[in-house]
């Protein structure tokens, strides 16, 4: 299937990565970026990983203040919360009042945050920052950075993985980062009031976004549900393991960890420290996810539900994200190369931007809906990072090819409806408008050399 429209020329990819860089320009806040300038006014914690990677490319000193302000926020047991509010003030919910971290020993005193985590994406970043400005100020910063990103896998291996499997567990649909991807409507469709309860509370985001784009109230009911039940727990990781009804053993946020542990084996060598811990948590975690997460009568991997011991949906982007964590063999790599390459996620006549995040084909696809269809540039930059791992130019070419074309017709938009022409279904950006990472990550891609 050929690309439809050619891809800027040099110059033009220049006036990209500018514009890119004007969108973090206007997002940040003097020491870290916000996700987006009003509905996400804080900082989050994959999503400055992933705007630290943008920003190494051409700003090092901004990529080190951003993951030093987030790690800021880490808590005593080595969890790195999902958000870290260092100005309390502004109108997203749940904002830090709602979270009462306070209730938990482990939260710090002095910056306030979630009481929930992010896929660890951090040494990625970390690493990359490294290859980008390989100086003495920045390995002197990763000497410091070093044991906290540690503190954060151990938390994840010692606390979110209960009987020692390998496979971290989210316990909260944002920990996913896909917050409201179809794979956790069974999961959620249990947690009725009668099984969670739901305080009061005020939605802000449709204050900005159209409804249509966004979760429904019923999720959004479950998503404050869990808090309130976290919170109650004091957050005590023990006792949610024990109760907390929403606990999944997802494939991206394991292909991340598997990926984040060889990033950081290398950081460890970087440093001067021993690499054996992180070798050894990538292997447990690659044998976890091929042994547990690979579904054989979908030829993807799926999410595991822990409350009902079962296998989740198949149907996520998620579902591939296991390239990107270098997981499956050069074999079953190709396999996963069909499976993302069939119409459902690849279209059938070059109609679809790739990669829609859920199945075109499967019933819970919505094109317009956050997770449930739209293209994100952060799935696609995974993708494609995976799909290179593993010498499968062809299908790399064309992701790249797609998410140039995409803010380059449409802007940084958060995410995109995935249909090119408006006749054949949505088409253009949705959510909120100058998201920092879809901007970060246009800069790392067309900072690097094609392969
Ligand atoms: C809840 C900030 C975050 C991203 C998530 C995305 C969205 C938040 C929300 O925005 O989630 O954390 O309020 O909807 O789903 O991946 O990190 O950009």
């Amino acid at each position: 299937m050929a690309p439809e429209t050619p891809l800027p020329e040099a110059g033009a990819a220049q006036a990209l990565v500018r514009r890119a860089r004007a969108v973090l320009d206007g997002n940040w806040c003097d020491g870290y970026t916000k996700p987006a300038p009003r509905l996400y006014p804080h900082q989050w914690s994959w999503d400055s990983a992933f705007i630290a990677i943008g920003s190494a490319a051409y700003a090092p000193s901004r990529a080190r203040a951003e993951l030093a302000a987030l790690f800021r926020g880490q808590w005593a047991n080595g969890m790195l919360p999902h958000i870290v509010f260092h100005d309390p003030s502004g109108d997203y919910f749940p904002g830090p009042d709602f979270w009462e971290t306070h209730r938990s020993a482990h939260a710090p005193r002095d910056v306030r945050t979630s009481g929930i985590t992010n896929p660890p994406v951090h040494a990625i970043a970390a690493l990359k920052l490294y290859q980008r400005d390989p100086d003495e100020q920045t390995a002197n910063f990763l000497r410091a950075l070093f044991p906290k990103i540690c503190a954060f896998h151990r938390y994840l291996y010692e606390q979110r993985d209960p009987e020692r499997e390998g496979l971290a567990y989210v316990r909260h649909p944002w920990e996913s980062g896909l917050d409201n991807s179809p794979v956790w409507d069974a999961v959620l469709a249990r947690l009725g009031p009668d099984v969670l309860p739901v305080p009061a509370y005020r939605r802000r985001d449709l204050d900005l976004v159209a409804a249509a784009q966004r979760p429904t109230a019923r999720d959004y009911d479950r998503y404050v549900g869990l808090v309130a039940l976290a919170k109650r727990l004091g957050y005590d990781e023990t006792a949610l393991a024990r109760e907390c009804p929403f606990a999944v053993q997802d494939p991206l946020f394991n292909s991340i960890l598997c990926r984040a542990n060889e990033a950081l084996a290398e950081l460890a060598e970087l440093v001067g420290q021993d690499p054996g811990e992180a070798r050894e948590w990538y292997a447990q975690t690659r044998t976890a996810v091929e042994e547990k997460l690979w579904d054989p009568a979908h030829s993807v991997y799926v999410a595991y539900d822990l409350a009902e011991r079962g296998r989740l949906v198949a149907g996520s982007i998620a579902g591939f994200a296991p390239l990107f964590g270098g997981i499956p063999s050069q074999e079953r790599a190709a396999t996963l190369r069909t499976g993302l390459t069939a119409p459902g996620f690849w279209g059938r006549r070059g109609e679809l931007y790739r990669v829609p995040s859920y199945d075109r084909e499967g019933a819970a696809f919505d094109p317009r809906k956050y997770w449930r269809g739209p293209v994100w540039i952060n799935t696609d930059w995974l993708l494609y990072q995976g799909l290179t791992r593993y010498g499968f130019a062809e299908q790399a070419a064309a992701l790249r090819h797609d998410m140039v074309e995409l803010v380059d017709r449409f802007g940084f938009s958060e995410y995109f409806g995935p249909f090119r022409r408006s006749e054949e279904g949505p088409t253009g950006g949705l959510g909120s408008p100058d998201f920092s990472w879809s901007a970060a990550l246009l800069i790392d891609l067309l900072s690097e050399p094609v392969e």
